[in-house]
């Protein structure tokens, strides 16, 4: 999945792809460069983000979803809001990316149910201003997330979704903290056990910056990240991840390649 953020401040791309333009022309590189899905957001979700209204995001991802989807493209949006999700079915988006497994509109999960797209339920439990200060995690982590996870898929299937729409997201650093990160990558296989495929975005997020960091130093930039997501990007495929959301489609795809040829020739 190729990100297309058209934010003015997405903290990884903000402001790159705020014209139409520039976010179609991007959304075609990354299907030159292999990406089975493109993903456009209007709403950056780092911490500490103030929410766009609805008429901007709208504004900000409609044209984008009608251009890129009338290429050819198969598009989700990244939104939390029903009537944004709404006007991107509309404009020919198959998969509704919601951040907060309905929990910031639950009137979202009704549209979902009365279309055909895909559900992707992410972990979540607050908005960026404030999503930082609810780290605590009663049963630890991985299970915590697990049972917050499962409600909100036990949500969306009570309102008509059927469970073959459904996919969940742990949810990486969005009210998690470096550590927790690494320890919801080592406990994958828990959530894949809520019995839907999973996706994960690891890409360029803050807690590669820390790891990279030198000694005593402040973490490795956003732009910098890369060749330990690539890692990420390969250990996720081992671990039977069904979708990756990734900014750079083309360093992913060779990764994927790889560990594609090497398994094949391990399983011989
Ligand atoms: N991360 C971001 C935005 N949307 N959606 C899903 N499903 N999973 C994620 O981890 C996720 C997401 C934040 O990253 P960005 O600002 O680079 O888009």
């Amino acid at each position: 999945m190729g990100v297309v953020n058209v934010t003015p401040d997405s903290f990884s791309d903000g402001g790159r792809f705020l014209a139409t333009d520039d976010a179609v022309a991007h959304g075609r590189e990354l299907l030159a460069d292999g990406a089975d899905l493109l993903d456009i957001g209007g709403e950056s979700t780092r911490p500490g983000a103030t929410r766009p209204l609805v008429t901007e995001e709208l504004a900000r991802v409609v044209p984008v979803i009608e251009e890129l989807a009338a290429a050819g493209a198969v598009v989700s949006v990244d939104t939390m809001r029903a009537e944004v999700a709404e006007a991107a079915i509309a404009a020919g988006a198959r998969v509704i990316n919601d951040v907060s497994g309905g929990l910031a509109d639950p009137r979202i999960l009704e549209v979902v149910a009365d279309s055909e797209a895909i559900y992707v339920a992410m972990h979540w439990r607050a908005h960026g201003a404030t999503m930082q200060q609810f780290t605590e995690y009663a049963d630890g982590v991985v299970e915590t997330v697990r049972t917050e996870l499962s409600a909100r898929l036990e949500a969306a299937l009570a309102v008509g979704i059927a469970a073959e729409r459904l996919v969940v997201d742990p949810g990486l650093g969005f009210s998690k903290t470096a550590e927790q990160n690494w320890e919801l990558l080592r406990g994958l296989d828990r959530i894949a056990d809520l019995g839907r495929p999973v996706l994960v975005g690891a890409s360029r997020k803050a807690f590669l910056g820390r790891l990279l960091a030198r000694p005593g130093g402040s973490p490795r930039p956003v732009g910098e990240r890369e060749s330990a997501h690539t890692a990420i990007t390969v250990l996720l495929a081992q671990a039977g991840v069904w979708c990756t959301r990734v900014h750079d489609v083309r360093a992913a795809r060779d990764a994927l390649a790889v560990y594609e040829r090497m398994s094949e020739r391990n399983s011989r």
